[in-house]
């Protein structure tokens, strides 16, 4: 198995300007014939056409049958040695859908026709050369039978569309726009179809199409509300405007990712599309725009301008996943968003970066690019583009966009083009900046403060150090921008942007009249760990009286990973949660900030896995019982407090509205507190019961699950019985059902592998069951016995024949074995090297169980 290298880049040998492709749909043999106008750029070079899961009917060059002499077929492609300049190939391929349980290429999602093909799927539809800097203008036509399939779709516009005598129907599609093969889209299927319309700042009218499951046309509307309010932003926000006359958006029941951006055809998984009250959460909703925004705004950042090679992939998508949390800021909470983002990259961003499949956000070395789709590649990718803004300030910034995609426009580009673009429009020297994308790692940044009252200076001193990674040895100074304000006693303020660009810098303020509390990293303005010497009572005031709601949570994110770590190192929890606290929790609870999700976060205690990121070796049993005792006393402490605060929340009707959302944020902590206490049981099955939305629903069955409440089983076998017909609610089932911290658990996940409706096939149901236990149930999975390792190890064993994608994705958490105590070490080997000895292992699996073994 050869990984690629990001330096060994050759461009392609030949190019290819147009295709006309045609299917005739069969679920075990459709039919792909291409016809392709090459041109060869490389003299002397051999056509190498990547193929895989392809039966070869015939190949016609220049009207020619070529017989078997002339090309030679393997398992990954075709090549044929001697063609000529300038050429027509033909190739007629047979392929069966039905069969692809990848789902990657062509597939059948239950009875619809769907393809992905980012990002190497589309040589599992027909020979081409299947990289992104082949750029081919496309003419598509599908044929099916015109009962069983009313909707034939593909990019670009319809050109047209016809049924003959024997009911078999024939449409064709133009894309105007060259593009890669990866943006390649086919849809066949029956829907229930919801429309509406935009109009664009330049005043073209463009049809907007949602195509959902027959029945859930309801369902469709807040996505499609999302869509227009996500093409209003990009034009407000960067002036960007969309090109195409039509947007379609097909909602499928199977898919590996959350969607895909396929020019003028996005593809959604169903999760990230279809909502009601009933069956969606807040949590639901916001994620739901927050993709819709994603998708249609990589027609911009990703299609217009795409990745010239897979290393470049964080050129579209931390680019794409900035614009849409800036997109998400201004829809609702941009404090919320931001904590939401900021928890994501001290979980799982910094356990990446710890672990064996360490990576910069432009990877240098790939086996599967599957593998890459990752949250250092997406959202550390996203924080560099952040900061970035912060540095450049947002009106340089936009201006280093508008030139990046108006001297790409219809290219393949590369990081390093974008941040030329940026350095030309700004003036601004990148050059260290740049080391963002090639150096890996989380930076550990140590501050310290010294104010001189008679010289009136206060000296802030600040050092970066990134420690070496799975992948990289040595490390250098990273570009940091810090964002720091300062808080004075008289209640004055000042706001101030650092720029560390050395291992150690000084930086003296003069006129300093007093010392103030320093509140550093506001908005979390750079991905690193922050070691700083505030004391307590200095982290409580930034967490009362900070400007940035960001920075409040913040402060207490450390006021409580500090007493935790003092439980955990043997102290009483009531001497670490002093009547000082308790008393200004009880003040926040009864006279809560503007905000209620931001009193709602300032309670909420860091999750397991962000305080284990704070630990070399992770103490799992410490945090954990640390964890829960703390949760106990508060519950305790507070317990009128959470009651009263429940009592004064309005309850106004479901509306996802974000002042709604606040309301059920604080309502929902309340509960998750109050059912650690059995005297509250009556209060939280009345709220179980009367819930009228999914949100109030599962808030209940999580705190009671949480607090291992008896009330918890009773309440999740009512909940599996009424929404046992619908699929995605029994995903959120499913997950209850795995993240249950009981013992219990185990026979709980054997007997939903039985339900009906889940499937090994169906990537949400396997995700719903097990990478929620394995990476939202720490008691369990980290049993000391190995149960859940074997569980996780069992799962992925049976996965991977059917969905390496997928099986990858599952076997992240046994990778970090090195982290752990030697008894879990062991267990978690052990399973690795099983899983290593089997034959015919995946190259998803293959790579990241031998990049994680010793
Ligand atoms: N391009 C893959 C799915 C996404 O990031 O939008
Ligand atoms: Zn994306």
């Amino acid at each position: 198995r050869i990984a690629r290298s990001r330096h060994d880049y050759q461009a392609p040998a030949f190019t290819i300007k147009t295709m006309q492709l045609s299917f005739n749909l069969h679920s075990t043999a459709t039919r792909v014939t291409a016809v392709m106008q090459v041109n060869r750029e490389t003299p002397g070079a051999a056509l190498q056409l990547d193929g895989q899961h392809l039966t070869l009917i015939a190949i016609t060059l220049d009207g020619r049958k070529l017989s078997a002499e002339h090309y030679q077929l393997s398992a990954d492609g075709l090549v044929l040695p001697e063609v000529p300049d300038s050429f027509e190939l033909c190739i007629e391929t047979e392929i069966a859908p039905q069969h692809n349980t990848a789902l990657e290429g062509l597939y059948m999602a239950g009875n619809t026709y769907c393809t992905q093909c980012e990002a190497e799927g589309f040589r599992r539809i027909m020979f081409f050369p299947d990289r992104p800097d082949v750029l081919c203008q496309y003419t598509v036509t599908i044929k099916a039978d015109a009962k069983t399939y009313p909707y034939l779709l593909s990019n670009g516009n319809k050109i047209s569309d016809h049924i003959d005598e024997l009911g078999l129907r024939t449409v064709q599609w133009h894309d105007p726009f060259p593009k890669p093969c990866y943006l390649f889209a086919l849809v066949a299927g029956d829907f229930d179809l919801v429309t509406d319309n935009f109009i664009t700042q330049s005043g073209r009218d463009v049809r907007l199409e949602l195509f959902v499951d027959k029945g859930a046309a309801a369902k469709g509307d807040f996505a499609l509300q999302a869509l227009k309010r996500a093409m209003r932003w990009d034009e407000q926000r960067f002036n960007l405007e969309y090109d195409l006359d039509i947007y379609m958006v097909v909602a499928v029941d199977f898919f590996n990712m959350g969607a895909m951006e396929n020019k003028g055809l996005n593809i959604f998984n169903s999760k990230y599309v279809l909502a009601d009250a009933a069956s969606a959460t807040d949590r639901d909703y916001f994620n739901i725009e927050s993709i819709i925004g994603h998708e249609y705004f990589h027609n911009w950042t990703g299609n217009r301008v795409t990745c010239r090679d897979w290393f470049q992939l964080s050129l579209k998508e931390g680019l794409t996943v900035f614009r849409d949390q800036e997109f998400s800021a201004d829809m609702g909470s941009a404090t919320l968003s931001r904590i939401d983002a900021v928890k994501l990259i001290r979980s799982a961003q910094f356990a990446e970066d710890a672990s064996p499949m360490a990576h910069p956000i432009r990877p240098e070395q790939v086996l599967e690019m599957n593998n890459f789709y990752t949250v250092t590649v997406y959202d550390k990718g996203a924080e560099v583009i952040r900061m970035l803004q912060t540095l450049l300030g947002r009106q340089l910034f936009a201006s280093g966009l508008t030139l990046y995609l108006k001297r790409h426009d219809g290219q393949a580009a590369t990081c390093d083009d974008f941040i030329r673009a940026m350095q030309d429009a700004s003036g601004y020297d990148l050059t260290q900046f740049a080391l963002w994308y090639s150096q890996s790692g989380t930076p550990v940044l140590t501050v310290k403060q010294q104010y001189d009252a008679d010289t009136k200076q206060l000296s802030l001193t600040l050092r970066q150090e990134t420690a070496a990674t799975a992948d990289q040895a040595t490390k250098q100074a990273l570009l940091l921008p810090i964002a720091v304000e300062l808080l004075f006693a008289d209640n004055s303020r000042q706001k101030q942007l650092f720029c560390l660009t050395d291992a150690e810098q000084q930086f003296v303020l003069p006129d300093v009249a007093t010392e103030p509390v320093v509140v550093w990293l506001e908005h979390f303005s750079a991905p690193v760990k922050l070691h700083c010497q505030a004391t307590t009572e200095d982290l409580l005031q930034i967490a009362a009286q900070a400007s940035d709601g960001v920075a409040r949570w913040d402060a207490m994110q450390q006021y409580w990973s500090r007493q935790i770590t003092a439980v955990m190192q043997g102290a009483a929890v009531q001497t670490v949660i002093t009547a000082e606290l308790v008393a200004l929790l009880k003040q926040w609870l009864e006279l809560p900030a503007a905000d209620l999700a931001l009193t709602a976060e300032l309670l909420t205690l860091p999750d397991f896995d962000t305080l284990a990121e704070q630990h070399d070796e992770i103490p799992v049993d410490a945090i954990l019982s640390a964890l829960s005792s703390i949760k106990m006393f508060l519950a305790q402490q507070l317990r009128e407090a959470f009651l009263q605060c429940l009592h004064n929340l309005p309850q106004p009707a479901y509306r996802y509205q974000q002042q709604d959302v606040a309301i059920r944020r604080l309502r929902h902590l309340c509960l998750s507190y109050m059912a650690q206490l059995a005297e509250y049981d009556v209060v939280l099955q009345q709220h179980y019961q009367q819930a009228d939305n999914m949100t109030d629903t599962i808030a209940v069955l999580m705190a009671t699950q949480q607090a291992g409440s008896a009330l918890f089983p009773q309440l999740r076998d009512d909940f599996c019985q009424r929404w046992q017909h619908d699929a995605l609610v029994m995903d959120k089932a499913f997950a209850l059902v795995a993240t249950d911290p009981a013992d219990t658990v185990f026979a709980g996940i054997a007997a939903m592998q039985q339900h009906r409706q889940f499937s090994w096939k169906n990537p949400n149901r396997v995700r719903a069951l097990f990478s929620a236990f394995s990476m939202r149930n720490p008691q369990q999975f980290h049993r000391l016995d190995g149960a859940g390792y074997r569980l996780l190890l069992e799962a992925i064993t049976k996965l991977d024949p059917i969905n390496p994608q997928v099986s990858a994705r599952l076997v992240t958490p046994l990778l970090s074995w090195r982290r752990f105590d030697k008894t879990r070490q062991q267990l978690m080997l052990d399973a690795l090297q099983l899983l290593a000895a089997q034959s015919n292992l995946s190259n998803d699996l293959f790579e990241k169980v031998s990049r994680s073994l010793p």
